[in-house]
């Protein structure tokens, strides 16, 4: 992001299971060569050896077999006895048994029994099945480039970047921890908890963190299912303007423009997705996750009607932090998940002065970064002019994507097209704003989060984007909601649900002999 005068920050910014299994194959690699020693030394030990193992092979099953689309029921249920499997005798005669039982929503408990000889090994292990991804558990994530360019940038909260985070040589206050799966360039001036007067060290400053993976939207089938099942709605006042998924129907665009007031706010409820342009501005209320298959335009300042007592904890106690969430749990907390771009403002200009977030996002976007997914880093496939699909389709769509233009972020059909859109309206900037304050709610996208803002805007929720081009004018203010954390969705009783994006169908929560 970055401040611009008068009247004014820049962000850009990926996997870890998949070692459990690597590490698997080593160890079994390892252990084939001391079982064949162990034999020597007697049966019995290689014996039981090859169970624990195998046993582990089994969970190791269950978990590909998820990750390719099945589902963690009692289904899963199998009783491997292989054959042909090597010239060993005594594997061949291996019998593998494994249970799943639910342990609390969305989380399994496997049994793995592996029996050899006179040998028998347990390996047990919990897992989450489409477990919360960890993206929301930041106030500011880039998965690219993370950039604060400003002296009146305070964020509370901890950010993170799949990038560098650089703070161009101006001081922004992270009251929080800044992780980096690349550099966090100007470490020494960042001020608050991650700056210099209570981090000399900068032990809150954490530069060659892991990449942690986004969520890709380019289906939302799985998300139209919730909904539908969910009975999820958008209202307005007494009503009901999208039931579950809007452009399903013929006769309905998927464009909808959502304007709440004080006395009628945008209610969500549950899990909703709109196929096409998804414009809202005005107050909020409900909990929900609004789905767009392509824009969400915050086209004017958006405020909960009902908001938790404070934006934040009354401080970093742990403590604090859960009883702020516990007390909170019922209060308006709404996400907006764009399968393409997230557009702040008029774009128009028309409201509120010059756009200005095109000077910087029009140099962002193209695919063209290499084997790392991130740009600047010259490494190898990066600026060659070829689309290296395997590695380079960020977004999963199959296509290149060169650098942002104005077709991303103009409305794909007029305005005047949608649905909904109130009397008196003839363009986009009879309806938006450069002088946004208010940014509520929780914003997600594996593109562009752009546009401008007013003075003083507070955002209170996160952002999370590929590509970051925030336009601001004096100050802004960052404030996580700590409901969104991913802590608290590990909890089997988890307090709010909002069905935001998942980026892993499984995740181990634990392992362990049995
Ligand atoms: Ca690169
Ligand atoms: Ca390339
Ligand atoms: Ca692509």
């Amino acid at each position: 992001m970055r401040h611009k005068k008068d009247s004014n920050s820049k962000g850009y910014a990926l996997v870890l299971t998949l070692a459990f299994s690597a590490i698997f194959i080593i160890m079994v690699a390892g252990v084939m060569s001391l079982v064949n020693a162990e034999i020597n030394m007697g049966r019995y030990h290689a014996d039981s050896a090859k169970a624990f193992f195998l046993a582990e092979a089994g969970i190791e099953r269950v978990i590909a077999t998820i990750r390719d689309g099945g589902t963690p029921s009692a289904s899963l249920d199998f009783t491997l006895s292989q054959t042909g499997l090597s010239d060993d005798a005594t594997l061949d005669a291996v019998v593998i048994t494994i249970t799943s039982s639910t342990i609390a929503p969305n989380t399994y408990q496997l049994t793995s029994t592996a029996a050899l000889g006179s040998s028998t090994r347990v390996v047990k292990a919990n897992i989450m099945y489409n477990p919360p991804s960890k993206v929301f558990d930041y106030a500011y994530f880039i998965n690219n480039w993370g950039w604060l360019y400003g002296d009146t940038i305070t964020i509370n909260g901890d950010i993170r970047s799949n990038g560098r985070c650089d703070n161009g040589g101006y001081n922004p206050v992270v009251e929080g921890e800044i992780y980096a799966a690349q550099g966090i360039g100007g470490q020494e001036n960042y001020r608050g908890k991650a700056g210099t007067v209570v981090d000399e060290e900068y032990i809150y400053q954490h530069p060659n963190s892991p990449v942690v993976s986004m969520p890709n939207l380019q289906d939302l089938s799985y998300y139209e299912t919730a909904a539908v099942s969910a009975e999820s709605t958008i209202s307005i006042g007494d009503t009901v303007i999208v039931s579950a998924v809007f452009g399903d129907d013929a006769g309905e665009c998927g464009n909808i423009v959502l304007v709440g007031t004080t006395t009628n706010p945008v209610h969500v409820d549950g899990p909703v997705v709109v196929r096409g342009d998804v414009v809202i501005t005005g107050t909020i209320t409900g909990q929900g996750t609004v789905y767009s298959g392509r824009n969400v335009y915050v086209a004017g300042g958006i405020t909960y009607s009902n908001p938790p007592d404070s934006p934040r904890p009354s401080s970093d106690d742990q403590g604090v932090i859960d009883q702020w969430v516990a007390d909170n749990e019922n209060k308006d907390i709404v996400g907006f998940a764009a399968s393409e771009n997230v557009v702040l403002g008029d774009y128009t200009g028309t409201t509120g002065g010059p756009w200005y977030a095109d000077n910087w996002l029009f140099s962002m976007g193209s695919e063209d970064v290499g084997e790392d997914g991130i740009p600047d880093t010259s490494d190898t496939g990066e600026g060659d002019g070829v689309f290296q699909s395997a590695y380079e389709d960020l977004d999963g769509d199959g296509i290149f994507d060169n650098n942002y233009t104005w077709t991303d972020i103009q409305t794909q059909v007029d305005i005047t097209s949608f649905y909904n859109v109130p009397g008196g309206v003839t363009g986009f900037g009879d309806l938006a704003t450069n002088y946004i304050s208010s940014v509520d709610g929780i914003y997600y996208t594996n593109h562009a989060f752009a546009g401008r803002v007013g003075y003083d805007v507070v955002v209170n929720g996160s952002i999370i984007s590929k590509d970051e081009a925030i336009i601001y004018r004096n100050y802004i203010t960052m404030n996580y909601d700590e409901r969104t954390n991913s802590k608290y969705k590990s909890d089997p009783n988890w307090l709010i649900d909002l069905q935001l994006p998942f980026s892993e169908r499984v995740r181990v929560i634990g392992w362990w002999e049995g």
